[in-house]
């Protein structure tokens, strides 16, 4: 199992598209086990796009990301990175298919509703930004048995 990073941005809670994407992952079988709504300070926004740093958006995009509240999400299931990234879909809003989370909402290539972590040292990195172990909740999801098949294990 693994844990992802996704931030519901700004332009996501001011369209009030929080519930939508929020219920794509709940019914894809991705279990939340972390969740805040928060400002997120300039300081965090910059350590978590530092990859970007010295490029022609990397302002405008600290700019957007504090300019209102986000909701941070942390998100556990199998292969949960690839999945996640699959179902924000292309970065850029024009580019993305339909059927994805930005194909369906977004047109603008920065206001991209969404951030999902691109690999696993990203994950554990960004994780680390946004949450202290304690918010981090361990339970069992009373329908795993039927998300994951697990047969094997006599459930069906
Ligand atoms: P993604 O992994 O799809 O979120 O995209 P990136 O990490 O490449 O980019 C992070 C954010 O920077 C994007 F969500 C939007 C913004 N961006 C731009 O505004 N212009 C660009 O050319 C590339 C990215």
């Amino acid at each position: 199992m693994q844990r992802t990073l996704v931030i519901l941005k700004p332009d996501a809670i001011q369209r009030r598209l929080i519930g939508k994407i929020i219920t794509r992952f709940e019914e894809k079988g991705l279990q939340i086990v972390g969740l805040k709504l928060m400002q997120m300070t300039e300081e965090l926004a910059r350590r978590n796009y530092v990859q970007h740093e010295g490029r022609d958006f990397y302002e405008p995009l600290i700019r957007y990301m504090t300019s209102s509240p986000v909701i941070a999400l942390v998100l556990k299931g199998k292969e949960a990175i690839e999945t996640t990234r699959k179902m924000a879909g292309f970065t850029f809003g024009t580019k993305a298919e339909p059927g994805t989370i930005r194909g369906d909402y977004a047109i603008s290539n920065r206001f991209n509703l969404i951030h999902v972590s691109d690999s696993q040292e990203a994950a554990e990195r960004e994780i680390s930004l946004f949450f202290k172990k304690a918010e981090i909740l361990e339970y069992k999801s009373a329908d795993i048995a039927w998300v994951y098949d697990l047969s094997q294990g006599a459930a069906v």
